[in-house]
């Protein structure tokens, strides 16, 4: 039986050979991902393969340039050939919860500047309906307090996040409220209701915008399109 760190490593490592040389290629966020960077590494070092990786979080940029990978900000590409990142829950439509790692804003912009986006999970990460996983919402921190009201009024169970003892700040020094919801019955609904509240940055539902779904299983790596 492979852990699930195993399983993540199987999703990671397939998903390299998504990547060709000379792409501009975006660059999740999370402990799945950190396996794509290391095979990208390897072929980096090995084969002397080039790409421009644009990453999704301050700790993707540091560890793939300690990789030896030529980080870009977003700024500085006109759009990616293809992103490659990691997810909290992916249901049957392929859409999608993010943000456990709490970078789902750049995750985003990145991926909607994307020409192809592709999530690598492992198996655990498959769900029949979203919403299992607390949906992170990224708000700014002024009038925060009065937004955990409004959500809490609405019944989505909002929670701080903390980490460590603190609250947490998004690489953007925002705060993430995370919505313990149980389960989403219209994605798209509350997609656009958590759009419309003054004070939310982004939210965590990634919905109609992925075409391939790398999975590490117990029977090896699947990719679904
Ligand atoms: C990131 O990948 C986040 O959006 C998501 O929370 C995380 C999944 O983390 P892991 O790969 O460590 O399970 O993109």
């Amino acid at each position: 039986m492979k852990t699930q760190d195993e399983l993540k490593k199987i999703a990671g490592y397939k998903a390299a050979e998504l990547v060709e040389d000379g792409m501009i290629v975006g660059l999740g966020t999370g402990s799945t991902v950190r396996y794509l960077l290391d095979a990208l590494g390897e072929r980096i070092k090995n084969d002397g393969m080039h790409f421009t990786g644009v990453p999704t979080s301050k700790r993707t940029a540091d560890y793939g340039a300690n990789l030896g990978m030529q980080i870009k900000s977003l700024d500085e590409v006109d759009q990616m050939d293809i992103t490659i990142d990691g997810a909290d829950e992916i249901d049957p439509e392929m859409n999608g919860i993010k943000g456990g790692g709490g970078a789902q804003t750049w995750e985003k912009l990145v991926a909607v500047n994307s020409k192809q986006v592709a999530w690598i999970v492992d198996e655990s990460k498959m769900v029949d309906q979203l919403g299992k996983f607390p949906l992170p919402v990224e708000v700014l921190a002024y009038g925060h307090h009065q937004l955990v009201e409004r959500l809490d009024a609405l019944g989505y169970n909002p929670v701080v996040r903390v980490k460590n003892g603190e609250t947490f700040h998004t690489d953007e020094g925002n705060i993430i409220i995370d919505l313990h919801m149980d389960h989403i019955n219209d994605p798209d609904a509350l997609a656009d209701a958590l759009s419309n509240m003054t004070g939310v940055v982004e939210h965590g539902l990634f919905l109609h915008m992925t075409q391939t779904v790398v999975v590490g299983t117990q029977d090896g790596a699947k990719v679904l399109t």
